[in-house]
């Protein structure tokens, strides 16, 4: 449900069409289901309400049925031939964008005939919603997602001049000199600020991308929220910090399936502080150097080596890309090391790591296990996962701590409640997650009830309201 009593709905009166890279549906053993997902759940009853389409790439095509039970949209699917992937996916998308948008975290790969496949599908998905426009007797709200179609707003708009559309960034956009490396720059900006609204996480990336946009291009002012553009446009650049379905994850924190995990969990780790990681296996999210702090926490202490278990829980992600495979191997290395140094004849490991997917709620039960939940990207839009673990903690009366890195999104959100980080320290980050074993467990309690109180005031729902409402006020201009 809502926390805002007012419908997500309320400012839509057209219908709505979501384009992104996937459609939100996955093939079962049982047939088509809707996926799990917060942007799933909040839009539902937007759609509900005003009708609508999500537009999306999917390796079924068009045996992709147009409607699956549980998500309200009418379903197309674009179609993709396997070096149309390779180019625009796993290349420019995941080799160019995605590195350089997390701070050259890893060197991003410049490839010409790369960038010409994510323009050719980035016009597929534009055909398709052309297709999409033509079904309604209005023009409907287009709101794009992500970095895979930077460029889609522009082709958009001359699909449908009369459409409010509107644009969200999930991943962080960086500062304006990593930007202006790219060949590509002006026509991905371009792309952008054909949308009516230009939604990002936190302020942060609103005013890198403001500060590029003014950087690269002359005679834009900047207004508030809102940008004037040479050609007499106006573009709203907001922040919208995206969040879960709260409700939805207090209530998965004492489900009874949660329960009867927790009490395994627990018999398993009797007698021991856990550590707890939970990421896709991605080389943004910091899990090497994790590995590394804890490595150096149980050396210098080793008094610890029996106390404490660390529990990283890693799903796979883009595995078909060399640099994951390389990551993969070097976490997988780095684990065994670390075990090898460290187990003592006849106790456990110190290190548990699961290389898989897990359930909702074995997630929730491992959220209530964790005595320090350890969220150390080097660079993440906002992560969701911080959310999720206050929100289950909290509704089950936990007190956990939150290990948090400074590079993410959330940070700005859980500050000071979260136990803030800089993950390139190892030392540094090593010597916090011995210390915050040592926190009280009234104050635990406290900024754990205090963290997840913001989630709630401000859940996945209120970010599609809040967005929603940015497109149509950028779509009515000044
Ligand atoms: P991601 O990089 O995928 O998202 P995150 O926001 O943490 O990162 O979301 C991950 C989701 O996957 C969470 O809902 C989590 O529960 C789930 N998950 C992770 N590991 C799992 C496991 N082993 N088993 C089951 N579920 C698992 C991108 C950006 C983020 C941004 C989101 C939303 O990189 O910065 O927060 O989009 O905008």
């Amino acid at each position: 449900m809502p926390t805002d009593t007012s419908s997500p709905a309320a400012s839509l009166r057209r219908p709505l069409v979501v384009v992104a890279n996937r459609l939100p549906v996955k093939q079962t053993e049982r047939g088509w289901e809707a996926a799990a997902g917060g942007l799933v759940t909040a839009l539902r009853p937007v759609i509900e309400e005003t009708g609508g389409a999500w537009v999306g790439w999917d390796d079924a095509g068009e045996s992709v049925p147009r409607r699956v039970d549980g998500l309200p949209a009418d379903l197309h699917a674009v179609t993709l031939t396997p070096e149309e992937v390779a180019g625009h996916y796993h290349g420019f998308s995941n080799r160019t964008l995605w590195p350089l948008f997390h701070d050259l975290v890893v060197q991003p790969v410049i490839d010409r005939s790369w960038w010409h496949t994510y323009e050719d599908v980035n016009r597929r998905f534009a055909d398709t919603v052309a297709k999409v426009v033509g079904d309604h007797d209005e023009p409907p709200v287009l709101w794009v997602q992500d970095y895979h179609l930077l460029p889609l707003p522009e082709m958009l708009r001359r699909v449908s001049p009369a459409s409010p559309i509107g644009f969200f960034l999930h991943i962080p956009f960086p500062p304006p000199e990593l930007v202006a490396r790219l060949p590509w720059r002006d026509q991905l900006l371009h792309g952008m600020l054909a949308a009516d609204s230009i939604g990002f996480h936190t302020t942060r990336y609103r005013d890198n991308f403001v500060r590029t946009v003014q950087q690269l291009f002359s005679g834009v002012t900047s207004l508030g929220d809102t940008l004037a553009l040479p050609d007499g446009r106006h573009v709203r650049a907001v922040a919208h910090p995206i969040s879960i379905d709260a409700d939805e994850f207090a209530q998965l924190a004492t489900d009874p399936e949660t329960e009867r995990d927790l009490a395994e969990l627990r018999e398993q780790f009797a007698g021991r502080r856990v550590f707890l990681g939970v990421d896709r296996l991605d080389y943004t999210k910091g899990i090497r150097h994790r590995l590394q702090s804890i490595e150096l926490m149980l050396e210098e202490n080793p008094d610890l080596r029996r106390e404490v278990a660390f529990v990283q829980i890693a799903v796979p992600s883009r595995d078909d890309v060399q640099e994951y495979q390389e990551l993969r191997t070097e976490v997988e290395t780095e684990v065994g090391r670390i075990n090898g140094r460290f187990t003592e004849p006849g106790h456990d490991v110190p290190v548990h790591y699961l290389y898989r997917g897990v359930p909702r709620h074995h997630l929730a039960a491992y959220y209530r296990l964790a005595d320090v939940m350890c969220i150390t990207p080097l660079k993440d839009g906002m992560n969701l996962v911080a959310k999720e673990f206050v929100t289950v903690q909290a509704a089950a009366g936990e007190a956990g701590v939150l290990l948090l890195s400074e590079f993410t999104g959330a940070a700005q959100e859980f500050e000071p409640d979260a136990v803030r980080c800089n993950p390139f320290d190892i030392e540094g980050t090593s010597h916090l997650m011995r210390s915050a074993l040592t926190l009280e467990h009234d104050d635990r309690r406290e900024r754990i009830g205090r963290m997840a109180e913001s989630v709630r005031s401000c859940d996945v729902f209120r970010w599609v309201a809040d967005e929603l409402a940015d497109i149509e006020r950028g779509h009515a201009g000044p």
